[in-house]
């Protein structure tokens, strides 16, 4: 199953981020992401967030986030025990703004905070459009969060005076690809200056010794996506 040589792991574990890889053709996540307009357009069970964690109850998200080609990789490099704990679609629309500089840890009830994200293109996702920019390196750095300008979405964002813009990577990717990145890497989108509409889906991914401190309801179990869970610490 080993699906990263020893270089990719020496760039994740130095650079906090790995990729693009292919997880589908251009194609297929085209046919995809039409369906997933649709599933956009209509409430979960909950009712609570059209966006969020639609893997619980759309079958095609779950098979997304859980494709061999992001689970292999993640294995590879936190162990073979892991189980889902959210999804996020990120849908920049034509003018919508900047997302700020910042690292995930912050904002998330995880306890220790090790967490992998995977961030894999619906739209294709451009320069023009806003697709992410990382920081290499960044995670090695913990960066106050402080509050946001109004002119950017999220309400806090990382303090600008320590983050060295000096080094950036945008990832401009098409339809079906995706990243990998860890809790601390320093990602951030520009506007979207397009006509067009920018989709991606955020995967998170946690091992079984980080407790998940609140929920977000009591339908929103973890999944094991691989391995065991021989903890079973969380819901
Ligand atoms: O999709 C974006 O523009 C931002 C994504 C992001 O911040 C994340 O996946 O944590």
């Amino acid at each position: 199953m080993k699906i990263l040589d020893i270089n990719e792991i020496e760039q994740f574990r130095s650079q906090g981020y790995l990729g693009p890889y292919s997880l589908c053709s251009v194609d297929e996540m085209n046919h995809t992401a039409e369906q997933i307009e649709q599933l956009l357009n209509t409430d979960p069970p909950d009712h609570k967030n059209r966006v969020h964690n639609r893997h619980l109850d759309h079958q095609l998200i779950h098979q997304l986030s859980t494709d061999p080609q992001i689970v292999n990789r993640m294995a590879c490099l936190y162990g073979h025990d892991l189980l889902l704990w959210r999804t996020n679609f990120f849908v920049k629309e034509s003018g919508a703004k900047e997302i700020p500089w910042h690292q995930d840890f912050n904002y998330w009830p995880l306890e220790p905070p090790i967490i992998v994200s995977a961030w894999i293109a619906i739209d294709p996702s451009t320069v023009e459009n806003g697709c992410l920019q990382i920081i290499p390196g960044s995670h090695r750095r913990v960066i106050p969060h402080v509050e946001s300008t109004p002119e950017v979405q999220f309400n806090r964002m990382g303090d600008p005076d320590y983050i060295d813009l000096g080094d950036i990577v945008t990832l401009e990717m098409e339809p079906g690809e995706f990243i990998l990145f860890n809790e601390r890497t320093l990602h951030q989108s520009d506007p979207n200056h397009s006509n067009t509409r920018r989709i991606g889906l955020a995967v998170r991914v946690i091992i079984p010794i980080v407790k998940v401190l609140d929920w977000d309801s009591p339908e929103h179990t973890l999944i094991t996506i691989s391995g065991k869970d021989r903890l079973g610490i969380n819901n």
